[in-house]
């Protein structure tokens, strides 16, 4: 077993080796899961609740200890990275609701009972990216333990800690051994070895959409089921008629946050002509007024980037772009760099491509049409605000923006019961909400006969 080193991206320095797993490794994984499925899946509905909430619980316990963690390996800012951690255990406590809830139908047939069991896939492979290694993480192992599945997670090699430190928590709290097990490597050895896997069922990948087409070929040639979290390019649309000085206070935070490493980041705002020169006033003092600074504060927004070759490919999308204004960010160690404001064309690179970084492109439009015309101008759809205060417009917009998850007059995107996922090239399937445990079993239909 070979290792690799982690880099701390506050500071540029080498803090841990974590174990490379070779295909053996992955592949004794997968047997231990496949053992250890039978037997929870066996389990009364309500033992299977009691252990999530068990397993929730030691989550709660260890918030703090999970945050440090998710500082020191990502550079998030201390105040998200224990939202990360609590969200971790609110999935889980909303998912040990579903064992006792996965009812089936019955459905009217003559001559017998005929009634539907929602039965688990069985293994169930996850393969998780760099941006928020916990909560991405939960979205899919909670609710497929929760569904009778045993989990095999793979972490991104850069993030690997708290995914290995909440399979040892589960562990802690009482999960049988090999029902969740967390194998540190590369994507191209564990995450390949879940897809070509015949006893991994299902795979869940969020990740780039280079990868998880590969990932969907993959699973297709082993018909096995996927569920696909990719990237976005996903608009702020701000209308003459909205509140334009909460429109811009917010503004920041829908792109900025996670230091713009986030799929849902708003990295393109459209603008109303008309309020288009007001809304950059109001926008520039929004931007020079976020913190960019040591995670391990209280009050700092903004970390560093995740590695210094993302930060080159981030600084890559300023070439030739056409800069309004910047914040500030520390100079020295570390990936640091400052959240940017661009004026943009939609047919520049940096107003198409997913920067994933805290850039972000403004765009001029001109009436309601060019607005919906604009936003779905990408091959993304994953999500997106609208500003106004015409509760009409609110509803024509948001149905016409082609995008999984919208917020008007909001920015939020993430509750852990209501859906979550992407149309075109953003993904396939959702995750959370009411159904999530359900989408890791399949339909099985059984008749009785009456008939004496
Ligand atoms: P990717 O390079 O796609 O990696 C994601 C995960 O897939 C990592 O764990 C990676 O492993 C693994 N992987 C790489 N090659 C693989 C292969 N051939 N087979 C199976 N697994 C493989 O993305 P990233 O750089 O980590 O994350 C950035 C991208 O993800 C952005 O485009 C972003 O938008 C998208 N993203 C989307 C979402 C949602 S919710 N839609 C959330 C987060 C990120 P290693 O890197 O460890 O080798």
């Amino acid at each position: 077993m070979t290792s690799f080193t982690l880099i701390d991206p506050t500071t540029g320095q080498a803090f841990r080796d974590v174990p490379r797993a070779t295909l053996d490794d992955v592949d004794a994984a997968i047997a231990r899961a496949v053992d250890a499925q039978r037997g929870w899946a066996a389990l009364a509905p309500v033992a299977r609740a009691d252990a999530l909430r068990a397993f929730a619980r030691a989550v709660e316990d260890h918030v703090d200890e999970l945050a440090a963690l998710e500082v020191q390996n990502s550079g998030h800012p201390i105040g998200s990275a224990r939202w990360e951690a609590s969200h971790v255990a609110q999935v889980l406590n909303f998912s040990a609701g579903a064992p006792e809830r996965l009812s089936g139908q019955q459905i009217p047939v003559a001559g017998g009972l005929d009634v539907t069991f929602h039965e688990p896939y069985g293994v169930v492979g996850i393969i998780v990216p760099w941006n928020f290694p916990m909560t991405i993480a939960s979205w899919g192992f909670a609710p497929a333990l929760a569904a009778g599945n045993a989990v095999v997670l793979k972490p991104a090699e850069l993030t690997p800690l708290t995914a290995v430190r909440l399979g040892e928590l589960a562990l802690e709290a009482g999960l049988p051994a090999g029902l969740f097990q967390v194998i540190t490597g590369s994507g191209s050895l564990v995450g390949q070895r879940f897809v070509t896997h015949p006893d991994v069922r299902k795979v869940v990948f969020t990740g780039s959409t280079e990868v998880g087409v590969e990932v969907a070929a993959g699973c297709a040639r082993g018909l096995k089921p996927v569920t696909l979290e990719l990237g976005g390019k996903s608009a702020n649309i701000v209308f003459a008629d909205a509140d334009l000085e909460k429109a811009a206070a917010a503004a920041p935070g829908a792109v900025f946050d996670n230091a713009g490493q986030d799929c849902c980041a708003r990295s393109r705002i459209l603008v109303q002509r008309s309020v288009y020169d007001r809304f950059l006033e109001l926008l520039e003092p929004a931007v020079t007024a976020w913190r960019v600074g040591d995670p391990s504060r209280d009050d700092t927004d903004m970390g560093p980037l995740i590695s210094s070759a993302h930060r080159d490919t981030v600084a890559s999308f300023l070439d030739g772009a056409d800069i309004a204004f910047r914040g500030s960010a520390p100079d020295g160690d570390g990936w640091w760099f400052a959240p940017t404001v661009v004026l943009a064309q939609p047919e520049d690179r940096i107003a198409r491509e997913e920067v994933f970084g805290p850039v972000v492109a403004v765009m001029p439009f001109d009436d309601e049409a060019d607005a919906i015309r604009l936003a779905n101008d990408t091959i993304y759809g994953l999500a997106g605000s609208l500003w106004t205060e015409n509760l009409g417009r609110a509803v024509r917009v948001a149905r016409g923006v082609k995008s999984g998850v919208l917020s008007v007059n909001s920015h939020a995107s993430v509750r852990y019961w209501t859906p979550f996922g992407g149309m075109k090239a953003s993904g396939l399937g959702r995750e959370l909400g009411p159904d999530a445990a359900e989408h890791f079993t399949e339909t099985k239909n059984v008749f009785f006969a009456t008939d004496a």
